[in-house]
C-alpha cells in the first residue's frame, strides 16, 4: 500500500553537514520525497512531537536536543515506506543499530542518533499534521515509476 511517513534529519544531522547523504539513501531506494522543508522547531513544537516521552527521564534532554539547531522535516512516500524507512534508519540506540543502516552507520548515542522517522501509519498521519499543511504536500509522477515498481 502506497504510505507516507514523516522523516526529519535531527539538528546534529543537519550540522555535521550529513544531510545530503541520508537524504540520497532514500531516493536512491526509489522513494520519493513530497515535501519537504528547514526549520528551527519552537519548544512547544517538540513536545507535542514527543508527547508519548513527557513523562520519561530524558524528556527534557530530548526537548533540548531537537530546538538546538534547525531540522529537515520531510514527508517520503512509497509502497509500505513507513516500515522501510524504520529498516532503513536502524535502532534507537546507534550503538546497536546495525551496520548499512544510517544510524549504524553515522552516529553513537542515543541522544544524538540523527534522524526520526514515523513508528506506525497512526504515528505519521499525527506527526505529518504537526509539521505541513495539506498545501505543502506535492504529488507528481516518478518517470521511473515502473522501474521501481511492478505495477
Ligand atoms: P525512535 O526515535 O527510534 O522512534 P523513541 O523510543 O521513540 O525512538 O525515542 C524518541 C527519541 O528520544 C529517540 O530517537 C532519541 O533521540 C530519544 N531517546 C530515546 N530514549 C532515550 C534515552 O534513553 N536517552 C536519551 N534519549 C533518548
Amino acid at each position: 500500500m502506497m504510505e507516507k511517513s514523516f522523516v526529519m534529519l535531527k539538528p546534529d544531522a543537519v550540522k555535521r553537514r550529513l544531510a545530503g547523504r541520508i537524504i540520497a539513501r532514500f531516493e536512491d531506494r526509489g522513494l520519493k520525497i513530497v515535501a519537504f522543508k528547514m526549520l528551527q522547531i519552537p519548544e512547544d513544537l517538540a513536545m507535542e512531537h514527543y508527547q508519548e516521552h513527557r513523562e520519561k527521564p530524558f524528556f527534557r534532554d530530548l526537548v533540548d536536543y531537537i530546538t538546538s539547531a534547525p531540522v529537515i522535516a520531510m514527508v517520503i512516500e512509497g509502497k509500505d515506506c513507513i516500515s522501510l524507512i524504520r529498516k532503513m534508519v536502524g535502532a534507537t540506540n546507534p550503538a546497536e543499530a546495525d551496520l548499512g543502516t544510517i544510524r549504524g552507520d553515522f552516529a553513537l548515542e542515543t541522544g544524538r542518533n540523527i534522524i526520526h522517522a514515523s513508528d506506525s501509519p497512526e504515528s505519521a498521519e499525527r506527526e505529518i499534521k504537526l509539521f505541513f499543511d495539506e498545501s505543502e504536500i506535492c504529488s507528481y509522477e516518478m518517470p521511473d515509476r515502473e522501474m521501481i515498481y511492478e505495477e
